[in-house]
C-alpha cells in the first residue's frame, strides 16, 4: 500500500512584507501555495498513491474569497478521477469555528469529525483512517487518548494536528506523547503542525512531512510531503518528496579568504550555482548573508547598494530569472585591533608585540635552535638558517601576525 500525506498546506497563505522589495516576483509567490497543492496531486497520480492524507492546515485560515476553495475542489476531482481518496483533519488555522464560508467538496474528499475521534474505512485497499480534526483554533487536550484501537485485518493510520509533547517555536497544540502515539498500534501516524520535516520514530512510522511550500526565508529549504509504503508485514518506510513551487533560501558566504569584492562576488556566483542544482527547475529565493573577518569588509560596507546590484547581477548573470534575491546582508567584520581584548588573545598579541620590541628575545631563540644548524641539510641553511637571530626575527614576526587570526577563527571571539 502506498499513500501521500501531507500538512500545513496554508493555501493562499499570504508572503508578507515582500511589497517592500522591488522586483518581487509577485506573482510566482503569491501562487506558490496553490501550485505546490497542483504539484502534490501529480504526483500522487504519478506514483499511483492509494490514498491522500493531509493533516491539517490544509488553508491559512477563512478563505479571503472562494477562489481558494475552487481551486481546492479542481485540485481534489482530478484525485477523484484518478480514483484517489482523500483524508483530511482540520488543525489550528483552518479550525471549523475559524472558516465561515465554505464549497462542497468533491466526493471522494472526507473530512473527519471534530467534536470525537472518527474514523475513515476502505476495505477494497484495506485501509483505516483515525483522525480529529480541530473545533476550534486552540486545542489544549491530547486527542489521541480517544483515538480507537486498530481494527484488525486493515492498515492503521492516525491523523493528527499537534506539537506532540512541546516543539520550540510552535504553540502546544493537541500536546501528546510519543510513547502514546507508538502504543496505539497503528502502522503509521501522520502529524501536522510542525514545518519542518521531522521523523519521530521509525517503527511505527511518525512522521511530521513539514510544510507544502515555505512562505518565508525562515521556511528555507525543500518543501513537501511524504510518500509512505505499508507492506505485508505491515511495516512502513518513507520517501520525502520535494513539491514546493518557490525554493526559499539562505546562501551564507564566508568572506573571511576574501581580500576584495570581486572575490567576494565570486562566491556568491558559486553558492547560487550550488542553489540552482538543487532546485532543479523551481524559482529560487535567496537571502544572501556576507559574513565574516575580512580584508574586504571597508570596500563591501563602504557601498552597501553597489554591493546589492553587484550580488543581484552576479545571480542573474549564473541562472537568469530562476533566482530573485530577496535580501543582502552584510555581516562582515574588519581585522580587529587584536591587541585591544583583554582576553587571553589580547594577551597573547601583546606579549608577541613585548617579544618583538626588544632583540633580546631573537637572539635568546636563535642560541636556543643552534644545535638544529647540525641536523639540517645545507640546502635548508642556506634558505633558513635558525640560528641567525634575524632570520628568527622575521619568524617571530609572521607568528604574531597569523597565530592570533587563526586563533580567533577557531575562538569565534
Ligand atoms: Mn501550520
Amino acid at each position: 500500500m502506498r499513500l501521500l500525506q501531507s500538512a500545513d498546506l496554508h493555501v493562499d497563505s499570504p508572503m508578507r512584507g515582500l511589497v517592500a522589495y522591488d522586483g518581487a516576483p509577485a506573482d510566482e509567490l503569491r501562487l506558490a501555495t496553490r501550485v505546490a497543492l497542483s504539484n502534490l496531486v501529480d504526483s500522487a497520480i504519478e506514483r499511483a498513491v492509494d490514498a491522500v492524507l493531509l493533516a491539517g492546515d490544509i488553508f491559512d485560515g477563512d478563505w479571503q474569497h472562494y477562489g481558494t476553495g475552487v481551486h481546492f475542489v479542481s485540485e481534489m476531482a482530478r484525485l477523484r478521477e484518478a480514483e484517489i481518496p482523500v483524508v483530511m483533519v482540520a488543525g489550528n488555522h483552518d479550525a471549523e469555528s475559524k472558516l465561515t464560508r465554505s464549497l462542497r467538496f468533491p466526493d471522494n474528499v472526507r473530512v473527519l469529525g471534530t467534536r470525537k475521534p472518527d474514523t475513515a474505512t476502505y476495505e477494497e485497499i484495506g485501509l483505516a483512517v483515525h483522525g480529529q480534526g480541530y473545533a476550534t483554533p486552540a486545542v489544549l487536550d491530547d486527542l489521541s487518548v480517544g483515538y480507537p484501537a486498530p481494527i484488525t485485518d486493515l492498515v492503521n493510520v492516525g491523523l493528527l494536528h499537534t506539537s506532540v509533547d512541546g516543539r520550540p517555536g510552535h504553540e502546544r497544540y493537541a500536546p501528546c506523547t510519543l510513547r502514546g502515539l507508538s502504543d496505539r498500534g497503528y502502522a503509521f501516524w501522520g502529524l501536522g503542525h510542525v514545518h519542518s520535516q521531522e521523523v519521530l520514530s521509525l517503527d511505527p512510522l511518525i512522521v511530521f512531512p513539514g510544510n507544502l511550500q515555505g512562505r518565508g526565508v525562515r521556511e528555507a529549504g525543500p518543501k513537501g510531503a511524504v510518500i509512505v509504503e505499508i507492506g505485508d508485514d505491515g511495516r512502513a518506510t518513507l520517501e520525502h518528496v520535494a513539491l514546493d513551487a518557490v525554493r526559499w533560501a539562505v546562501l551564507n558566504i564566508d568572506a573571511s579568504e576574501c581580500l576584495d569584492r570581486d572575490r567576494a562576488i565570486e562566491h556568491v556566483a558559486a553558492a547560487v550555482r550550488g542553489a540552482v542544482r538543487d532546485a532543479g527547475e523551481r524559482l529560487i529565493a535567496a537571502r544572501v548573508v556576507i559574513g565574516g573577518v575580512s580584508d574586504a569588509h571597508n570596500e563591501l560596507a563602504g557601498d552597501e547598494e553597489r554591493l546589492r546590484y553587484e550580488v543581484i547581477g552576479a545571480a542573474a548573470d549564473v541562472a537568469s530569472s530562476q533566482v530573485w534575491i530577496e535580501q543582502v546582508k552584510l555581516e562582515t567584520q574588519a581585522p580587529r585591533d587584536l591587541a585591544a581584548g583583554d582576553d587571553a588573545i589580547g594577551e597573547l598579541v601583546q606579549e608577541l608585540a613585548e617579544l618583538m620590541d626588544g632583540d633580546g628575545s631573537a637572539a635568546e631563540l636563535a642560541a636556543t635552535l643552534e644545535p638544529l644548524t647540525r641536523v639540517l641539510p645545507q640546502a635548508v641553511l642556506a634558505e633558513f638558517n635558525p640560528s641567525d637571530p634575524q632570520t628568527v626575527r622575521e619568524l617571530m614576526g609572521d607568528v604574531s601576525r597569523s597565530l592570533p587570526v587563526a586563533l580567533l577563527e577557531r575562538t569565534d571571539r
